[in-house]
Parts: structure tokens; C-alpha cells; sequence
């Protein structure tokens, strides 16, 4: 053994004096081997490129993910209102109702026109006989009774009319007409039987119009409070218990 670690030694001595030369020591062997060390080589040049690989498997199924259903929001506020719409026909209806008021109407005006002929005719056949006459839109006439005031008064209110009473002198001068024709005084309608003095109308109404004979009226006695036409126009204040001509109004 001794001989061998001598003989190592040596070895190791010539490595050591002999460039390019480097002792490995081998612990599995427990040996030492001489190798030569050159100079450490260039790098080479870079290798080809590769082939390219096989291609690659499909992947898995992507999974798809629902959201949760969202909620219903408030509503709305409540739009301007529009233009109004164009007009419609009219119906049917109308325009019958329409036709029908026009057949009415005219039917109307005939009759119209007819009665205003037959007033005409009724006004000149009283104008024309005896005991009328008329003045503006008034007809006076008298049956020729000859009654007291209350008995005249209730006379003509039962014909529709009352007894004569002119508010100017036209109308006084038609009822005058008619106390002529019968040549006796008639009664009229003013009288002062509510106040003493003051003279109405039978509608209750102060007179506007008087045609006084002079000195009248004198409330002879005390008792005159109806009044008559004389044969001349005017009027005296008389008892209403006596007795005149009936002329009426209406
Ligand atoms: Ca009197
Ligand atoms: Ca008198």
C-alpha cells in the first residue's frame, strides 16, 4: 500500500509540473485519474428551429351564468294630452231629427200666416159693424147693454176683455165712436173706489190720461167715484150704482 500512495504522489507531481494536465480524484473508487485540461471552448453556433407541435385538444364547455330577474320599476307619470280629434260625421239620427224640426217649423209658419189672415178679417168685420172699433192693436165693442159698474166690469171680464179704458187720445176718441153709435154715455174702467181722488186704471195703476170735462171730477155728493163718457169726448166722475152703456176692451 505504500508503494501505491508513493506512486500516487509521484503522479501528482508530474501533473502539477506538466501544463494542460489536471488530476481528478474519483471518492467512488477512491482513485485518482489524470486527465488533460485544454483551453474552454467557443460557444457554437445556435441549432435549428424545431418542428412545429401537434396541435392541442379542444377545451371544455364554458359554463353560461343567468343573473337573477331584475324588478319591475315604478310607472310612468301620465303623458300631455293630444290635439283633440277632427269632428265625425254626423249620424243619421241628426240629420232625421233635423228634417223633422224643418217640416215643424214649416208647418208652424203656415199655420201662422193663416191665423194672421183670419185676425185680419175678424178686425175689419168689427171695425165695420155696429159697437166696434179699434185703435193700435186695441178692439173696442159693446153689446148695447146699459148695466152699473160692477155689472159692466164682470160683463167684459167674462168676455176675455175689461171695460174701456183710453190711456191717450186716440183711444179715447174710438171708444168715443162707440158711445155715438148708441148715443148714451158708457162706462169706463177708471175710478178712484180705492182712494178717494185718485183715479186708476183696472190694473190698479195711477192714470197717465185724463180728458175731464171742467168742474170734474166733483165727487157730487160724495158717492161719485166711477166715471163716463159724454157725447163730446170728456168725463164726468159719476155714482158707479147707475147705469150706462157697456164698452169693452180688449
Ligand atoms: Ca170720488
Ligand atoms: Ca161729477
Amino acid at each position: 500500500m505504500l508503494l501505491v500512495k508513493v506512486l500516487g504522489l509521484l503522479l501528482l507531481h508530474v501533473a502539477l509540473v506538466t501544463p494542460g494536465t489536471q488530476i481528478c480524484h474519483d471518492p467512488d473508487e477512491n482513485a485518482y485519474s489524470i486527465i488533460t485540461c485544454g483551453a474552454p471552448g467557443k460557444a457554437g453556433l445556435p441549432g435549428k428551429d424545431g418542428t412545429d407541435g401537434k396541435p392541442g385538444r379542444n377545451g371544455e364547455p364554458g359554463i353560461n351564468y343567468q343573473g337573477p330577474p331584475g324588478v319591475a320599476g315604478p310607472p310612468g307619470s301620465n303623458g300631455e294630452r293630444g290635439p283633440p280629434g277632427p269632428k265625425g260625421d254626423k249620424g243619421d239620427s241628426m240629420a232625421a231629427a233635423l228634417e223633422d224640426l224643418k217640416k215643424q217649423i214649416s208647418t208652424l209658419e203656415r199655420q201662422v200666416r193663416d191665423l194672421q189672415s183670419d185676425v185680419e178679417k175678424q178686425r175689419k168685420a168689427f171695425a165695420f159693424s155696429k159697437g166696434g172699433a179699434r185703435s193700435g192693436d186695441k178692439i173696442y165693442t159693446s153689446n148695447g147693454d146699459q148695466t152699473t159698474y160692477n155689472d159692466a166690469r164682470a160683463t167684459c171680464f167674462n168676455a176675455g176683455g175689461q171695460v174701456v179704458s183710453p190711456r191717450n187720445s186716440a183711444e179715447n176718441k174710438a171708444a168715443l165712436s162707440i158711445r155715438n153709435q148708441y148715443v148714451i154715455n158708457a162706462f169706463m174702467g177708471i175710478n178712484d173706489i180705492q182712494t178717494e181722488g185718485t183715479f186708476r186704471y183696472p190694473d190698479g195703476n195711477v192714470i197717465s190720461y185724463s180728458q175731464w170735462s171742467p168742474g170734474e171730477p166733483n165727487n157730487e155728493y160724495g158717492v161719485e167715484d166711477c166715471v163716463e163718457l159724454r157725447k163730446d169726448g170728456t168725463w164726468n166722475d159719476k155714482s158707479c150704482e147707475e147705469k150706462c152703456l157697456v164698452i169693452c176692451e180688449f
